[in-house]
């Protein structure tokens, strides 16, 4: 026979949802937050994965006396929405609805112990209101801005997308290979802060390194100079960044990015049919470096040599200056173009140690060395002649040192429905006018119909400009759906709050975030806009930290047969059903025992089908007082391994070790031969068994004692008990006394009888009837 867990587990959700109990006030507080879920329908074994380990730690910390914030919500505008809306027939509010409800009776089912009270979602208009809030105070900081810009654009999902949502030239949603296409675009000025993301990453406590590095890198700090070449015959400076400006002598040649504003000048067809084709954005690791002449000539400021300007299709617009001195001896893509098109090639470092060094190398040489060819340079090192030479330039008006971050302003625009709209109207007056704060929210129309963009809905469009009351047009972009999550994690704390989006005395309390858990896929894009999003509230007077989330856990993936779980390979595992199986707790405690959460989990039906195992056993043990004959013997040696197991079970949980901690639960159960256990060792068994398998732990509680589960303050374990004790047994023949041994008192009884009969088997004569163990004290054998 199976234990009950369909019924168990549907009569404890009912106690926890009558008594509502989860949250401990007055202790010191934890705020636990996991990612939330865009509503696509269902939730997936990878959600389960994330969520089961948030609970775990919610309900530990709650036991241990945190006041324990455990929020949820949901990540509701998006694109997907859309698509089911033209391919259903459904309305995306109506679709978006449908699946919150299913998925939230889905977290219900795992018993996932959330604050439900605080649950938002991002499509409502009290949510996305503050999004435009947000928008217009941003805008007045002078943070957002309007510009025109050849960008991203994605020809199936029919919308411009962020450079960080572009995957190697692809759309990191669909895909699609990305064109370009001029648009006038709104923007966030991230890169404002880009000292502050940078410096700020030493605030952070525990984070994952490649998490960190991944941040670094997208920030890009590089510190160099500029350079100021002239072009030879209209005299316009063209300036150059460079990171290597002792290679100043080797420059050989110029090079522009197709987009350069100069290069709009040339009529010579060739030049023009070049920059068409350049223009259609692919990535940069994808692409043969391709070129061509301009016909035009600089002047090299140090020492006024004349060198040809090309144009190539490496060289990026949106980086430095959009122009690069080019060095192929020492830049290995400058090389490599340098010897496509015949270019010269000149060497002005040398790596020490080698001889006289030509000019015609295998690649450039890009390390450090000695300074030849280059004027009261030669024989300083590359590092004294950095700054020697940019110091001199700087002097000599010839350059300046500069900062550049490969962060980009953050473009906010999507011409998508299922947004947030953006609070702007445009008057043929008055231009712009930001709507006043008053107006908000600038509602989303409900009324329409599958696939209608904003701009085709004339109620919405024409408006009445907010400035001077003439005829106006609303804009019709929505934002970004990473605006919503930027700081959805403050909206929990004061979810209903009307002329705010946070109060700042509740978010001084709660912020930042204590535990952070969630996928690595968002390593860059989200965690990097959320934390923009808090620094630009705490520079509003919002709130009162730099950083939101102290610390980071990124959990692995879960996969079956070796591969990610996707339809097309048919190895999708749908939570439904295993829980339909083996009910809520063996899916949590197989999730959790599978591996650790970092580390990827390799599904497994045998591994659920033995979690179950261990619960059913669980559900057999017989509970005695210590008067029962049996139980006294054995007593002292269960207080020691119970003392053991809170030991080990409690650090595992702190390093979130969650994988042993329940070996280590399934070790102590295995010791129990007889089934039995006194009250006091199975309450705290129960106890260190309830963050992972909550509702039986919750349920056998009940059975057996008096009062909640939930209310038990967590363990705490006796050093003296768990050091080995050892105890003297007595070894008897029918009741004689044939010897002694001294062994472990914690050693089980079955090792126990081993080890006696090892010692006195030369001395039995008969046959053996029966071996009778009286723990801790003797061993007596039966013999005929
Ligand atoms: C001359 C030079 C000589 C360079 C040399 C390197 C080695 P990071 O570190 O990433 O900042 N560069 C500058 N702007 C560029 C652009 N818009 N598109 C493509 N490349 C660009 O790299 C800075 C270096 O990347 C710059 O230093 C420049 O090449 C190139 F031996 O200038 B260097
Ligand atoms: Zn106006």
């Amino acid at each position: 026979m199976t234990y009950p867990f369909f019924e168990i587990e549907k009569k404890i959700q009912e106690f926890w949802e009558k008594e509502g109990f989860f949250r401990k006030k007055g202790k010191e507080k934890f705020y636990l937050l996991e990612m939330f879920p865009y509503p696509s329908g269902k939730i997936h074994i990878g959600h389960v994965r994330n969520y089961c380990i948030g609970d775990t730690i919610a309900r530990y910390k709650r036991l241990k006396g945190f006041d324990v914030l455990y929020p949820m919500g949901w990540d509701a505008f998006g694109l997907p929405a859309e698509n089911a809306a033209i391919e259903k027939d459904i309305h995306p509010a109506k679709w978006t609805k449908d699946n919150i409800s299913y998925m939230k009776s889905q977290l219900k089912r795992l018993g996932l112990s959330y604050d439900w009270e605080r649950e938002i979602a991002t499509c409502d208009r009290e949510y996305y209101r503050w999004n435009q809030w947000l928008f217009l105070k941003l805008y007045q900081k002078g943070l957002v801005y309007r510009k025109k810009e050849d960008v991203n654009w994605c020809p199936k999902c029919k919308t411009v997308l962020a450079n960080e949502q572009v995957i190697n030239g692809d759309c990191w949603r669909c895909n699609s290979f990305i064109t370009t296409k001029s648009l006038e675009q709104w923007f966030f000025k991230i890169t404002e802060y880009a000292e502050r993301l940078l410096d700020d990453l030493k605030l952070l406590g525990k984070w994952p390194e490649n998490v960190i590095t991944m941040q670094k890198n997208w920030i890009g700090k590089s510190i160099g100079c500029e350079i100021f070449f002239k072009e030879e015959k209209g005299g316009k400076i063209i300036p150059v960044f460079t990171t290597r400006p002792d290679t100043i002598f080797g420059a050989t040649y110029l090079t522009l990015a197709p987009q350069y504003p100069l290069v709009e000048e040339i009529e010579k067809k060739e030049v023009r049919e070049f920059v068409e084709r350049a223009k259609t954005r692919v990535s940069p690791d994808k692409m043969e470096k391709e070129g061509i002449f301009t016909d035009l000539y600089a002047i090299n400021p140090v020492n006024q040599e004349k060198i040809p300007i090309w144009i190539a299709n490496y060289v990026l617009m949106e980086y430095g200056t959009g122009a690069i001195m080019a060095v192929p001896a020492h830049d290995s893509r400058d090389f490599d173009f340098a010897k496509k098109y015949g270019l010269p090639i000149k060497m002005v470092v040398r790596a020490q140690g080698s001889g006289v060094g030509g000019q015609e190398r295998e690649g450039a040489y890009e390390g450090e060395g000695i300074l030849v060819n280059s004027g009261q340079f030669n024989g300083m090192s590359s590092k004294e002649a950095i700054d020697a030479i940019t110091d001199w330039m700087e002097k000599n008006g010839m350059g300046r040192k500069t900062i550049n971050y490969r962060l980009r302003d953050w473009l906010v625009s999507r011409q998508r429905y299922w947004g947030t709209p953006i609070p702007i109207v445009y008057c043929f007056q008055c231009g712009i006018v930001p709507v006043p704060e008053e107006d908000l929210p600038v509602e989303l129309p409900l009324d329409t119909k599958p696939g209608q963009n904003l701009r085709e809905i004339d109620e919405f469009l024409n408006c009445k400009c907010p400035n001077c009351g003439k005829d106006a047009k609303r804009e019709t972009d929505t934002m970004d759906t990473f605006v919503d999550s930027s700081w959805y994690f403050l909206r929990y704390l004061t979810p209903n709050c009307d002329n705010l989006p946070v109060l700042k005395k509740e978010a001084d309390y709660w912020m930042s975030v204590d535990q952070y858990i969630g996928g690595i896929e968002h390593a860059i894009l989200h965690l990097l806009y959320a934390r923009f999003f808090t620094k630009v509230m705490k520079d509003l007077g919002l709130i009162s930290i730099d950083e939101p989330f102290k610390n980071l856990l990124a959990q692995g993936m879960v996969i079956k047969d070796g591969a990610k779980m996707s339809k097309s390979k048919g190895n999708v595992v749908d939570p439904d059903k295993i829980i339909e199986e083996y009910g809520a707790d063996s899916t949590r405690l197989f999730i959790l025992f599978a591996a650790p959460p970092e580390k990827e989990l390799e599904w497994n039906d045998k591994g659920i089908a033995g979690c179950f195992r261990f619960l059913n056993r669980i559900y057999k043990i017989k509970v005695r007082g210590s008067e029962d004959q049996r139980i006294r013997g054995s007593e002292e040696r269960f207080y020691a391994l119970i003392h053991k197991t809170i030991k080990e079970v409690s650090e595992d949980i702190e390093r979130f070790h969650f994988n042993t901690a329940i070996a280590h639960l399934m070790e102590f159960l295995n010791e129990i031969e007889d089934g039995l256990l006194t009250k006091d060792i199975f309450k705290t068994f129960l106890v260190l068994l309830f963050p992972f398998a909550p509702h039986i732990s919750s349920y056998l509680w009940k059975e057996h004692f008096e009062g909640r589960i939930e209310d038990e303050p967590w363990p705490s374990y006796d050093e003296a008990l768990i050091e080995e004790k050892e105890s003297t047994i007595i070894i008897q023949i029918n009741g004689k006394l044939k010897g002694k041994i001294t062994i472990p008192s914690n050693l089980s009884p079955n090792e126990t009888k081993k080890r006696a009969m090892d010692e006195i088997k030369d001395k039995i004569k008969g046959e053996i009837k029966d071996i009778i163990l009286v723990p801790g004290r003797l061993v007596n054998v039966v013999v005929s």
